[in-house]
């Protein structure tokens, strides 16, 4: 395998949002950069600040050795290169495309069937902080391709290597993601329980942002518990004191109205383990109910 881009010259696959951004910051830094999309309207802004806009996708992955592509989903990707795979022997691809991890392990395996490296690529970070010190992305797949183009990546984000098996990046990104996402939830469900006391939304973020900041101290104490493997460390707020506390704020809910199906979710798991008779352990005992071989 080609495995060292050749020069600077980077090939962008998608210009939605993210793939504009990443390319218009290979532009600032002064990179040969060959764009292409499926709507080529969207590349007009990229083309008048210095960059060359393909035709077609055989085209834009002739260009260079070293093609990014940004695109919507798994599908996109194959829809986009499944017809040029074949020519792109000795490229190296970088996909910063959101896909689970099994879809990850199979573009992976594909373009290994071609004689294309691949690295696997997970963003961060939104558009406008492309560029910026607390953007961060994401990679796992071949070392190589992500040591050669290290150039490259450095440009958009502080680029960090999780091994050689390509759905990781994408498995620690979801990961994270599904804390923020819950996360906002809760804060939704919240601001609607403080709405039907009158309090407006800004008004709750304010109350809530220092308050669930200094909570998140929690998530070390938790870790170190189930890294040791004994929930019944002392110290720690337990299931039964947990479950008190969600039924409160499920009854809280259905009083006031407000539809108390995200934190009765939490409540059922949390009724789960207390039935299993661990209700004296501590809360962070609520991890093994998310593992398929634990209860
Ligand atoms: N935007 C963000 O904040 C997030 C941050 C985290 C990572 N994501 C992922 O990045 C991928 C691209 O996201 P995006 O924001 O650029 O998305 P859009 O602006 O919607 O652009 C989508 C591009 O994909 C092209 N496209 C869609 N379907 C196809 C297809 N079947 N064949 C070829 N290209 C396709 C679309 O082309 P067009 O509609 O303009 O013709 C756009 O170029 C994504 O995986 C995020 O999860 C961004």
């Amino acid at each position: 395998l080609m495995t060292q881009p050749e020069g600077t010259g980077v090939t962008v696959l998608g210009l939605g949002a993210m793939g504009s951004a990443l390319a218009a910051t290979l532009l600032d830094a002064g990179h040969a950069v060959t764009v292409w999309n499926r709507t080529p309207d969207r590349a007009a802004e990229l083309s008048a600040r210095g960059a060359e806009a393909a035709s077609a996708v055989g085209a834009a992955v002739d260009a260079h050795r070293l093609v990014v592509a940004c695109l919507l989903d798994h599908a996109s990707v194959h829809e986009t290169l499944d017809p040029v795979i074949a020519g792109m022997r000795g490229s190296s691809l970088v996909n910063l495309t959101t896909t689970t991890p099994n879809e990850a392990r199979e573009l992976a395996a594909w373009a290994a069937g071609h004689g294309v490296g691949y690295l696997d690529g997970a963003i961060m970070a939104t558009p406008p902080m492309i560029g910026a010190p607390e953007a961060s992305i994401l990679y796992s797949g071949s070392r190589p391709v992500f040591d050669a183009a290290r150039p490259v990546l450095d440009r958009w984000a502080t680029s960090t290597y999780d091994g050689e098996d390509s759905g990781l990046a994408s498995l620690f990104d979801l990961a994270m993601l599904s804390g923020m996402y819950t996360m906002f939830a809760g804060f939704l469900h919240g601001a609607a329980m403080a709405g039907t006391g009158g309090m407006s939304a800004t008004d709750f973020a304010a109350r809530a942002t220092p308050f669930l900041s200094a909570m998140t101290m929690g998530f070390a104490l938790d870790a170190t518990v189930i890294d040791g493997g004994d929930y019944t460390v002392p110290g720690q707020q337990s299931l039964e004191f947990t479950d008190l506390s969600h039924s409160h704020i499920v009854r809280a809910s259905e009083e006031q109205g407000v539809n108390p199906a995200l934190i009765a979710a939490v409540r059922e798991l949390i009724s789960k383990q207390i039935a299993a008779g661990r209700g004296a352990e501590g809360s962070a005992r609520l991890y093994e109910s998310f593992r398929a071989d634990s209860t």
